[in-house]
């Protein structure tokens, strides 16, 4: 009987065979893998209370309580929603109430409404634990005006003289760190060197004022730097938002760019919840951020969620209503498509990493093909309020497009055509793959091995038969 259970141990071996393998990213993970979870620390999760002083949860304006504690409890939470990074917001030593870690007094310490240096290595090393890097936000354009740079707010050797001048409450009349110049740039790259010794964080995104800081251009190696000033208007988060913010919308003025490893993201801290607009406009916001997420979670980017997204928080319009997170709030259908596609870009390359080519874009419905590897796949969004097809180009004979949201199935006409037809505000990404249809080989030859098996079984029991005879 032995060979007979091991005959039978083989079988979903051998069943799965032809199952054509994906292609595997090859090499180190890069910034352009990932998928960020954007965390305002005050207002995520409040894991410490002896931290507390001056929390006041009536005043939108006051600290909150959330702190770097509360981060490491709510791990498990985006891990299961499947981001593989987290970006928190300054957590250096701040000035006052300034509970967005905007005006910084010390950027070598940690604020103590925060936690210490020690919670701040506990954060990376329980993220790194479950395999989730940390990025930390690094404003380093400006500074508050009771950091030692600033005792008087001349030209100096740190400061440019002149104050900030923005729209945004948070930055506006700050004094202007002059970045330009090389003590700063030093200063800042022993700053960022420092802060991955002392907690071994995985990179910053430094933000600027209206110039830049020298030799921090996107660096792999050994940290991931970007910069971000608050002086950008985004023109993409703007057209994207404005595409999705309504159905029937047109998709033609989406831009698009071929740089994989720019982060985006729909909702900052600078721009009222996409989720408002949404509401505003009488839309159904599940259904309007299932179609832009998975845009941005398909085109060439790092995608960037903002805390809340999950919920959905809807501010009001007020991008400084920033409300504690509220962890039993979440959507389960929204929860369940930003899971979907984080895995996603975790399983396919050509998500993260392929080449990007517009197929169609019509009438509200934008097709578009990423290939990496040899492997395609192609995202289809239709905004339009009824339902949209088209014709696929360019396809090779007998293959088929499997959709991984809707179970979408396309197969080639018997005209040799392939028509995409796509219901009213839905999105679908399809493995295109070799057509699974009545397949007679693979079957003939799991038929083959089943006649075998039987053939095995019987013999071993009539031999076994006649040994228990004797
Ligand atoms: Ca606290
Ligand atoms: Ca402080």
């Amino acid at each position: 009987m032995k060979r007979a259970i091991m005959l039978l141990a083989c079988l979903p071996f051998f069943l799965g065979l032809p199952v054509a393998a994906k292609a595997e990213v090859s090499g180190e993970r890069q910034w352009q893998d990932e998928s960020v979870y954007y965390i305002v620390v005050d207002r995520f999760m409040n894991g410490d209370m002896n931290n507390n002083e001056g929390v006041d949860l009536e005043n939108p304006n006051a600290y909150h309580g959330g702190d770097l504690s509360g981060i490491v409890d709510q791990l498990d939470y985006i891990k299961e929603l499947g981001f593989t990074t987290i970006q928190l917001s300054p957590i250096m030593q701040n000035d006052g109430d300034s509970y967005h870690g905007f005006h910084v007094s010390d950027f070598q310490n940690v604020e103590e409404h925060f936690g210490t240096m020690e919670e701040a290595r506990e954060v990376v090393e329980e993220a790194h634990a479950r395999d989730i890097k940390v990025i930390f936000d690094l404003p380093a354009g400006f500074v508050s005006e009771n950091h030692p740079w600033a005792e008087n707010n001349d030209e100096s050797e740190w400061l440019t003289g002149e104050e900030v001048s923005s729209e945004h409450p948070w930055f506006d009349q700050l004094p202007q760190v002059a970045l330009e110049r090389e003590n700063v740039a030093t200063y800042f790259n022993e700053t960022m060197d420092f802060w991955k010794e002392e907690t071994g964080v995985d990179g910053f995104r430094i933000i600027t004022n209206d110039s830049v800081l020298s030799g921090t251009s996107l660096q792999e190696d050994p940290l991931i730097k970007y910069s971000s000033s608050i002086e950008e208007n985004h023109p993409f988060r703007k057209v994207t938002r404005e595409s999705f913010n309504q159905s029937g919308n047109s998709l033609n003025d989406l831009l698009t760019e071929e740089n994989l490893s720019q982060p985006h993201q729909l909702d900052f801290y600078d721009v009222s919840r996409f989720t408002h607009e949404a509401v505003v406009k009488g839309q159904n916001p599940i259904t309007r951020w299932q179609l832009a997420l998975t845009y941005i979670y398909t085109v060439p980017c790092v995608p960037v969620v903002y805390y809340g997204t999950e919920t959905p928080i809807d501010d009001g319009g007020d991008p400084q209503n920033l409300p504690m997170m509220n962890f039993k709030a979440g959507d389960e259908k929204l929860k369940k498509r930003i899971e979907k596609l984080n895995s996603m870009r975790e399983q396919f390359p050509a998500l993260t990493r392929g080449d990007y080519r517009e197929l169609y874009n019509k009438d509200g419905l934008v097709v578009f093909k990423r290939t990496y590897d040899g492997d395609d796949m192609v995202v289809a969004i239709n905004n339009a309020e009824e339902t949209r097809t088209m014709t696929l180009e360019g396809m090779e004979d007998d293959h088929q497009l499997r959709g991984l949201l809707h179970d979408g199935l396309v197969r080639q006409q018997s005209d040799g055509s392939y028509r995409l037809g796509m219901e009213r505000e839905t999105a679908d990404v399809f493995i295109v793959e070799p057509n699974s249809g009545y397949n007679w080989l693979f079957i003939g030859f799991v038929g083959g091995v089943l006649s075998l098996f039987v053939i095995a079984v019987t013999a071993i029991s009539l031999k076994n038969r006649k040994v228990d005879k004797r």
